[in-house]
């Protein structure tokens, strides 16, 4: 079986974590292979993974790890490995953590030549304003010489499941469509 790795990554509470454990919930997860890197930060391991999910699918296997920007941007060995990066935009965030402008710099400095890179803008309400947004505020016309697909994910409804705690309602399809584009673009 091949393994891909694919960094989901984004400033904080882009909503990262709401897209894959809305993901896994709504559609599962198959068992994570790890990335084969060693990172330590002052001589100890480190377990950095926010949130994992995997998705076999014939010969392949999809491993997708969430790390925030501060940690990508401290060890980029994640983006070094990764054979797909997927930056989360938020549109309408409450509040702005970190500098969209470092995290592009790190990731463009480190990615692999070869590797795919998709923009999800999230939160969106209208769906063309935020691509713009997303290609304007991570300066995609100059970096156009890569592979980059540009995504949107509409604003989910928060509500309170009384088994799983706070959950946000995605629209399955969109969130189904997305993770199919990058498995798409990785197998071809
Ligand atoms: N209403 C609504 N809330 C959202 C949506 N997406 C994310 N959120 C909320 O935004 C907040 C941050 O989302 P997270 O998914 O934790 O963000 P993150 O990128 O994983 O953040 P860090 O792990 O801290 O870097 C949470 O309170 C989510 O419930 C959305 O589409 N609609
Ligand atoms: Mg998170």
């Amino acid at each position: 079986m091949k393994n891909f790795y694919i960094l989901i990554t984004g400033l904080m509470s882009s909503g990262k974590s709401t897209i894959m454990s809305e993901y896994i919930h709504a559609f599962g997860t198959d068992e994570f292979t790890a990335p084969p890197i060693k990172v330590t930060h002052e001589g100890l391991d480190f377990q950095f993974l926010d949130a994992i999910a995997a998705k076999i699918d014939g010969d392949f296997k999809f491993n997708y790890y969430e790390l925030d920007a501060p940690t990508v941007q401290k060890w980029h060995q994640f983006i070094e490995i990764a054979d797909a990066v997927i930056i989360v935009y938020n549109h309408a965030p409450h509040k702005v953590y970190g500098n969209h402008e470092n995290l592009a710099d790190k990731i463009f400095a480190h990615i692999k030549t070869d590797a795919h890179l998709f923009f999800v803008a999230n939160n969106s309400s209208d769906t063309q304003k935020s691509k713009d947004a997303v290609t304007k505020i991570y300066r995609l016309d100059e970096r156009n010489d890569r592979k980059m697909t540009i995504l949107a994910l509409t604003t989910g409804e928060e509500y309170f499941d009384t088994q799983y705690g706070r959950r946000v309602k995605l629209n399955l399809d969109e969130l189904e469509n997305i993770f199919k584009t990058i498995m798409n673009a990785l197998s071809k």
